[in-house]
């Protein structure tokens, strides 16, 4: 039998009819450097067309979804400035489009794998940076997870680089475990690291990538990203978290994600931020 063709890209149709992850990168090679590193960075995971796909579902979806989101799922650096977009959360639930996306093979099967259990969608986010945005301080995913049972998926959908706001991992900080945060003000990055030590900045590892690269973390994996010092360049990314399937019948879990939505929803509408 011939092997697999690596690398078979197609951009036509749903996500779920595009070629899976085991067509994409070699997956034994990424388990062991994720299992080692506590991070991916796949280049090239998805051609330019397949690029191109998303990021015009994604402008319909701004421009024909987000109007009539509740305000906890899209943030705004400018409140009443639709442009000014910074966040939109929970994608899939809105949408069957990015729903398809997020439990088609190319990146839910990538999950099972790099997590060796099976996993589920848990949040489909757009991380968009407009010219000008803030930094996103050092933190853990975990933290928000309330858990280690997951992983964060990163991709580029324009190239990224120091001016536009890359971000850095930490390698090997997911075997940290959990550390402490303290809480922010900061609209979309509610908490960051209590301390981020000088041994810890001088590891970090910038993202400088294409459009089209994927890049994965745990749940414990400290990153960082720079503010988009560009004036005209945005740096937009989709983000996919999946938590292991086991997650959903943790009712602990998640009557704790209810209460802590609630009371930070609240907050923010205090403060006027959303
Ligand atoms: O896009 C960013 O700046 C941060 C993204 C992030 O924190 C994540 O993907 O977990
Ligand atoms: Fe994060």
């Amino acid at each position: 039998m011939e092997p697999p063709l690596k690398k078979v890209k197609t951009g036509i149709g749903l996500v779920s009819a595009w070629p899976k992850f085991s067509e994409r990168v070699d997956e034994n090679e990424e388990k062991e450097f994720f299992l080692d590193e506590g991070y991916v960075k796949l280049i090239d995971f998805l051609s330019p067309d397949e690029v191109g796909a998303i990021r015009s579902e994604l402008d319909r979806y701004q421009k024909e979804v987000v109007p009539d989101l509740p305000p906890k799922r899209a943030f705004f650096e400018k409140k009443d400035d639709a442009s000014s977009v910074i966040r939109l959360e929970r994608m899939a639930d809105f949408d069957d489009y990015f729903k398809d996306l997020s439990e088609s093979p190319a990146f839910n099967g990538l999950a099972d794998i790099l997590l060796g259990v099976d996993c589920e969608p848990n949040n489909v986010q757009f991380f968009s940076k407009p010219p000008g945005a803030k930094d996103t301080p050092p933190h853990q995913d975990g933290i928000y997870f309330m858990h280690d049972k997951g992983i964060t998926f990163w991709l580029a959908l324009d190239d990224v680089d120091a001016e536009n706001g890359a971000m850095s991992y930490i390698p090997k900080s997911h075997k940290l475990g959990e550390l402490k945060h303290n809480k922010t003000d900061q609209l979309g990055f509610s908490k960051a690291l209590d301390e981020f030590p000088e041994s810890m900045k001088k590891d970090a590892v910038m993202m400088e990538v294409k459009k089209g690269t994927l890049l994965g973390h745990h749940p414990y994996t400290v990153h960082i990203a720079g503010p988009n010092k560009s004036k005209v360049r945005w740096r937009p990314a989709l983000g996919l978290t999946y938590w292991a399937k086991s997650c959903r019948d943790d009712e602990e879990l998640q009557e704790k994600h209810r209460n802590y939505e609630k009371k930070l929803m609240k907050e923010l509408k205090e403060a006027g931020k959303i």
